[in-house]
């Protein structure tokens, strides 16, 4: 076993009890209500999924581990010269729990550059689609191509023992991610670059790598580490994280939770919200001229989308109630980088002109922005303008947040899922008999 798989094991031996305690114990101890409009409403608020790798305050946003996001950057160690922490580094707090040290991170980068080579029959799959399908079907189907190299099928068709779900798990695990940033690099070429990819570099970290291969200079390193981090895990009730757990919850492998989780991310009230904000921003440079932006003018078009029944891109959020802390911290740096794009000034007008409107409009419970209102504009400046492209980068940060949930659903043997449905004339009788 590496050292860090010995000590994750030792961390999931030690949790164990825990989880035991708590099903054998108390099973029937009563944490929510549920009520017919928690059904109705998307099971908004209903407390009934459990991770322990991050948590979403409604007010103060992600805690990883913990940690919130300020105090992961500036906890994380950093590649000499850098500002923005090792995305490995990221992966071992979420697994392990702990921040880790130099030596730690060093192990974490050999661990991934031994498993980084694509295989080539993944660039095939995505060379067979059509260069005008969307790259996160290009993505996805990359990731379902690579279900055959499954060390969790190879073990389970074996005989594996239940509590040994996590092992081959975790390197199906590390084997994915690994590869993840060489395959998003090459959908970007395929779709956009007629082909110039560029592979992977030996010996440099994720962020650096994927700069490289994206043909880009500093800091868009720094960027990639940035929006990977951000992006990796925001608890389990999105979509796409609920949607991975979902599916990897019938022992599907990771190959098969990935892909599908994907699928939910690629929705336009979810992570296409990035791609969103770039068209809506775009349409609304276009009728300002490309002038610097005009407050009156900018409230006017928020109007025109509200009243032609359409949402406002990056604004809103089903659990957080304040600014994203996702968001401050790109804005952040923006400020510091990218302070005189004209784009960046049309985000930072709409910081200031959205919320008010949301607000007298009514409807939205959560009038400021969120992740994806900043995400768009800082890949923009820095050449990457096929929008379309940057849900596939959320889908890298997020498989790390997913991955990491699985090995620890698996180590802590967490069951399927499997809620039970009811028919709208029960739910109308129970509702006849509370009214009485
Ligand atoms: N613009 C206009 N109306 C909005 C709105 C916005 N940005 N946000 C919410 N509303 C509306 C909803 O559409 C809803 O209207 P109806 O009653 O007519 O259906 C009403 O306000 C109540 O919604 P809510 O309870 O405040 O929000 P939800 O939990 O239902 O939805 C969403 C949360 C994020 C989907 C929502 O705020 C939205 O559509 N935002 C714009 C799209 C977006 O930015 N999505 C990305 C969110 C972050 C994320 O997951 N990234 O991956």
């Amino acid at each position: 076993m590496s050292n860090i798989k010995d000590k994750l094991y030792t961390k999931i031996q030690e949790w164990r009890p825990r989880t035991i305690n708590l099903v054998k114990n108390y099973a029937d101890v009563v944490v929510d209500e549920v009520t017919i409009g928690k059904i109705m409403g998307g099971m908004r608020g209903l407390k009934c999924l459990i991770t322990d790798i991050s948590y979403l305050d409604p007010n103060e946003g992600i805690r990883y581990r913990g940690h919130t996001l300020p105090e992961v950057i500036k906890l994380l160690p950093k590649p000499e010269g850098s500002e923005m922490p090792y995305v490995e580094g990221l992966i071992y707090l979420l697994l392990m729990g702990e921040v880790p040290n130099e030596k730690e991170v060093e192990e974490m980068l050999e661990e991934f550059e031994r498993r980084k080579t694509v295989p080539k029959y993944v660039y095939e799959v995505i060379d067979a689609l059509p260069c005008k399908s969307h790259p996160m079907i290009m993505f996805s189907a990359a990731i379902m191509s690579m279900q055959r190299e499954s060390q969790f099928e190879k073990y389970y068709k074996k005989g594996l023992k239940k509590e040994d779900y996590w092992d081959p798990t975790y390197e199906d695990v590390l084997n994915i991610l690994s590869k993840l940033p060489e395959i998003a690099a090459y959908i970007y070429s395929r779709a956009y670059q007629q082909d110039k990819h560029r592979h992977s570099l030996p010996g440099v970290d994720m962020g650096a790598n994927f700069a490289h291969m994206m043909n880009k200079d500093k800091p868009y390193d720094d960027v990639s580490r940035l929006h990977f981090i951000i992006h990796s895990d925001h608890e389990s009730g999105n979509v796409s994280a609920h949607t991975g757990h979902l599916v990897s919850s019938s022992l599907s492998d990771i190959y098969y939770s990935l892909s599908a989780m994907l699928h939910g991310l690629a929705g336009p009230l979810h992570g296409l919200a990035n791609q969103e904000v770039l068209r809506w921003l775009q349409s609304l440079m276009k009728q300002m001229n490309g002038a610097e932006p005009d407050e009156e003018k900018m409230k006017k078009f928020v109007w025109e989308t509200l009243n032609s029944g359409q949402v406002i891109p990056g604004f809103g959020h089903a659990v957080l109630r304040k600014t994203d802390p996702r968001y401050t911290l790109q804005r952040e740096f923006s400020l510091k980088h990218i302070k005189d794009d004209l784009l960046f000034k049309y985000v930072d007008v709409l910081f200031k002109v959205v919320p008010p409107i949301l607000k007298e409009h009514g409807k939205a419970k959560n009038p400021w922005p969120n992740v994806d209102a900043q995400s768009g504009v800082i890949q923009w400046h820095y050449g990457v303008t096929e929008y379309d492209f940057y849900t596939v980068l959320f889908g890298i940060g997020r498989a790390i947040g997913i991955s990491a949930n699985i090995i620890w659903d698996r180590a802590l043997g967490y069951p399927l899922e499997r809620p039970k449905s009811l028919t709208t004339e029960m739910l109308e009788e129970i509702a006849k008999k509370a009214k009485k």
